[in-house]
């Protein structure tokens, strides 16, 4: 398994539509394994494959309380099939914005359909934290960040701030350390 360089924004490679995935064969089961691995170490709660420079629709994600078991989720081709009138707001951060966080409003509930690592199609109902994640991971896979869900004044601000400690060579892009057992 391998950790993965983590692409920070603005970078056009986080702009892009990500390509549905034709056979989920041995190479995706690595993507899959090599996303979980660089998720955990991050540490973060999902990471979606244009963020590690893969334009492929495939995500992870781990919603679990942290006194929970793991609930590792893989991905493939995954779509909100159906979305909740009823909305509502998180704090919302994302590893290829580090150091900013705000609040996103989006459904409370949605359902997903995907394909599973066998290539099994699956749906899946989610709530809360869940539900935030995987809505914030599909945007990834159509070249959308939380921060174009907030004011142009703040996305801006953020993105000039991200631009500048990127100079400073705050924000280099490596693989996370692996995680101490
Ligand atoms: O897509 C990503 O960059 C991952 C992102 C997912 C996310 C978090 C919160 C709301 C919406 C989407 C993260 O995991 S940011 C890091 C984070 O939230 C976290 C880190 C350590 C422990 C718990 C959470
Ligand atoms: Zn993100």
């Amino acid at each position: 398994m391998a950790l993965l360089p983590i692409i920070v924004a603005p970078d056009p490679r986080l702009k892009v539509k990500a390509t549905p995935v034709e056979t989920v064969d041995a190479e995706v089961r690595t993507l899959l394994d090599d996303m979980l691995e660089t998720m955990y170490a991050a540490p973060g709660v999902g990471l979606a494959a244009p963020q590690i420079g893969v334009t492929r629709r495939v995500i992870v994600v781990d919603a679990a309380d942290r006194n929970e078991p793991p609930a590792p989720l893989k991905l493939v081709n995954p779509e909100v099939i159906w979305a909740s009138d009823d909305l509502s707001s998180y704090e919302e951060g994302c590893l290829s914005v580090p150091d900013h966080y705000d609040d996103v409003v989006r459904p409370a509930r949605v359902r997903v359909r995907y394909l599973d690592e066998t290539g099994t199609s699956k749906e899946l109902d989610a709530d809360g934290l869940l539900a935030v994640v995987l809505q914030h991971e599909i945007d990834h896979l159509n070249g959308t960040l939380f921060v174009d869900h907030l004011s142009s004044l703040k996305r801006n601000m953020i993105l000039r701030k991200l631009t500048k400690g990127k100079k400073n060579g705050d924000y280099e892009e490596k693989a996370p350390k692996p995680r101490s057992a």
